[in-house]
């Protein structure tokens, strides 16, 4: 407790909290009470009410140059398991999560380099043409760097066709950890964490909001996770773009990080990350998301009273977190995610893909 008092002050007399600070409560044991002050910052925030979307995640293609040793979901072209979806398939997948009620459409995929962007923009612009009324959250700022210089273009060129054709937000994929040194280690063909950020910036100042997620729990350290928050903090306070934070639980297996001795994180892990990212993202980024597909619907449920006031989502089908040994269902019912908030004292709020509100239950 006397460790953390002069962190307790800043928080009650609502001053920014510091790299310091962050790693303090990184290194903490005092899980309780780190809880505690991010349910007091989400509550005087955001107040009690939860919100989830009904959406449905889309995973077009598992072929990947990239090959980061986290990914247990990419394939090499012609390697067993290998595949990528038609604008056909993808469009009986929309019709699907149509007629479940889903407003949100979450497509992502991975490098590949048969692609031509007439895919990505066709994609967009047949669903859009088909599903006016759906929000179209696609492809993270990894694959539109990948595709824009892919075809020769700028990120800003490339955005601007994705937005005309029908693109209303970015999802957070591909954060990882922007320290350089590990994500060389992680993901040494991915871009940069500076590149993800410029990306960002770039679809902010155009109109297209976005997420940002961290995957935690691999070789980082804590002062990773705290650089890798206020990094994320320093470009909302520019931009006001992103939407949520969604911090990300490493599974590891069928990794080559798992071959190098790497277990994962626990539970005690993901709780504290959720609160820290809470604690300092206070006033910026005012969405936390707690990821039920990694974390499970009872961690979940738990992460609402650490800072959580955003559950992700219905789903209805995932592919990354289940290669990676997943053991969450890949779809909760809108009933359940209702019954899981209400259970835990919140008012669930089934949200749009932007945030407004489309019905308090
Ligand atoms: O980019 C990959 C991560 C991300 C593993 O924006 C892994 O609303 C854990 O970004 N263990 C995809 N994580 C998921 C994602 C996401 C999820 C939910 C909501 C939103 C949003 C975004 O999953 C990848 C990568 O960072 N990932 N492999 C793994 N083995």
């Amino acid at each position: 407790m006397e460790e953390l008092s002069a962190v307790i002050e800043k928080v009650h007399a609502s001053e920014e909290l510091d790299f310091d600070d962050g790693v303090l409560l990184m290194e903490s044991k005092n899980l309780p009470l780190i809880g505690a002050l991010a349910d007091y910052v989400r509550k005087k925030t955001v107040g009690d009410r939860v919100m989830f979307v009904t959406n449905c995640h889309i995973n077009y293609t598992n072929i990947c140059t990239s090959k980061c040793r986290f990914c247990a979901y990419f394939r090499e072209e012609g390697q067993n398991g290998a595949f990528t979806l038609t604008i056909d398939e993808i469009m009986e997948k929309a019709q699907k999560a149509q007629s479940s009620g889903a407003t949100e459409l979450h497509i992502v995929g991975s490098l590949n380099p048969k692609l031509p962007f007439e895919y990505y923009v066709e994609v967009l612009s047949r669903l859009h043409e088909k599903y006016p009324a759906m929000s179209l959250k696609a492809y993270t700022a990894v694959e539109i760097a990948y595709i824009a210089q892919a075809s020769g273009i700028s990120i800003k060129q490339a955005l601007m066709r994705l937005k005309k054709a029908g693109l209303t937000g970015l999802p957070g994929g591909g954060g990882e950890i922007f320290n350089e040194e590990i994500r060389k280690k992680l993901c040494p063909n991915k871009i940069s964490g500076e590149q993800w950020l410029k990306v960002m910036e770039t679809a902010h100042r155009l109109g297209i909001k976005s997420n940002a997620t961290m995957l935690y729990g691999h070789i980082e350290t804590p002062a990773d996770i705290v650089d890798h928050i206020l990094r994320i903090r320093k470009l909302q306070e520019k931009t006001g773009g992103f939407q949520a934070f969604i911090p990300l639980s490493f599974h590891p297996d069928n990794t080559d990080l798992k071959k190098s001795g790497v277990s994962g994180p626990t539970g005690f892990d993901d709780l504290k990350i959720i609160a820290v990212s809470r604690l300092l993202l206070n006033g910026c980024v005012n969405n936390i998301k707690t990821y039920w597909v990694m974390v499970g619907e009872k961690l979940a449920q738990i992460a609402l009273h650490y800072g959580a006031n955003d559950i992700d989502g219905t789903v209805m089908e995932e592919r990354i977190t289940h290669a990676a040994g997943g053991a969450a269902p890949e779809y909760l019912p809108k009933e359940r995610l209702v019954h899981l908030i209400k259970n835990a004292g919140r008012i669930p709020v089934e949200r749009t893909s932007n945030y407004e509100i489309i019905k308090e239950y």
